[in-house]
C-alpha cells in the first residue's frame, strides 16, 4: 500500500513542503499520495491545491477516515518554532502515523549522512559527509551542514544558514537565515541564533544570540 500522508500545518512552511513532496513523487520511485493537511483552524483554504481535512483535536478520527499511514510536521517557525514543533510531532505520532522524510531532489547528501524520520531537506541544501541529522529536522533552502555535524530532534536550520564541520545543534533550536557557525562548536538545546549571526563560541541552551561576533 502506497504511504498516505497529513502535513501538520498549512501556512508558508507547508507551502515549500507540499511543493518539496511533489517535486518527489515527480521522481521514479516514489509512492504517496499528499491527504491533505490539518491546522489550527480546520477551514483554511487549500495549499497548492491540497485541501484543509480537520485540526489537531480530529486527528485520531482522520487517521481511520482517511486511512492516513504518515504525518510531516509542515509548520516551521511559528509559535515559536521548536516547541510546537515537537508537541505536534509527539501527537501524530500518538495517533499511531509513521513520520514521513523528504529530500529535494536537488539537495545533496552524501551516503554517509544519515536523516532521522520526518526530517525535510529542502531545495539545493548541501548534508555532507558523516552529519547526522535527528527526527523532524528542517534543513531550509540552500543551508548547508558540513561533515560530521550532529544536529538534534526538531531543529531548524533556515534558509542560506552555514554549519561547518563538527558542528552540534541540540534539540529544538533555532538556526537562522544565513547563520555561519564555524567548526567544531555547539549550540545548545532550545537556542535561537538571530538570522544573520556568525557564532564564534559555543552557544548556552535556550538562550538567543545575535550580531557578529554572536552574543
Ligand atoms: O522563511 C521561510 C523560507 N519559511 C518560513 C517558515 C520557516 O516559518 C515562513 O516564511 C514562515 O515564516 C514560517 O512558516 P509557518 O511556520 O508555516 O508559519 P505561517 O505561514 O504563519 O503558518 C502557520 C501555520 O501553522 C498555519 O497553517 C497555522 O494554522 C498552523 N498552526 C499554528 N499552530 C498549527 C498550530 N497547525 C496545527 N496543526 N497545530 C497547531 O497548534
Amino acid at each position: 500500500m502506497s504511504a498516505r500522508i497529513v502535513c501538520i500545518g498549512g501556512g508558508g512552511h507547508a507551502v515549500v513542503v507540499i511543493d518539496t513532496l511533489r517535486t518527489i513523487a515527480g521522481s521514479a520511485g516514489a509512492d504517496f499520495e499528499i491527504v491533505g493537511f490539518i491546522d489550527a483552524t480546520g477551514t483554511a483554504l487549500p495549499v497548492l491545491g491540497v485541501p484543509c481535512i480537520g485540526t489537531d483535536s480530529s486527528l485520531p478520527r482522520l487517521v481511520d477516515s482517511k486511512q492516513l499511514t504518515h504525518f510531516i510536521v509542515a509548520v516551521g517557525s511559528t509559535g515559536g518554532g521548536g516547541d510546537l514543533r515537537a508537541r505536534l510531532f509527539a501527537a501524530s505520532e500518538a495517533a499511531g502515523l509513521v513520520p514521513f522524510t523528504a529530500i529535494h531532489p536537488s539537495a545533496i547528501v552524501a551516503g554517509s549522512a544519515r536523516i532521522g524520520g520526518g526530517s525535510v531537506v529542502i531545495a539545493g541544501a548541501v548534508i555532507q559527509p558523516r552529519a547526522e541529522l535527528g527526527r523532524n529536522v528542517i534543513v531550509n533552502t540552500r543551508a548547508s551542514i558540513d561533515h560530521d555535524c550532529r544536529i538534534g530532534d526538531h531543529v531548524h536550520v533556515a534558509p542560506g544558514a552555514v554549519l561547518s564541520g563538527g558542528v552540534v545543534v541540540e534539540d529544538g533550536s533555532h538556526v537562522g537565515a544565513g547563520v555561519v557557525i564555524l567548526q567544531n562548536l555547539r549550540v545548545g538545546r532550545g537556542a535561537t541564533v538571530a538570522a544573520g549571526a556568525t557564532v564564534v563560541r559555543d552557544v548556552a541552551p535556550r538562550i538567543v544570540v545575535k550580531g557578529t561576533p554572536a552574543r
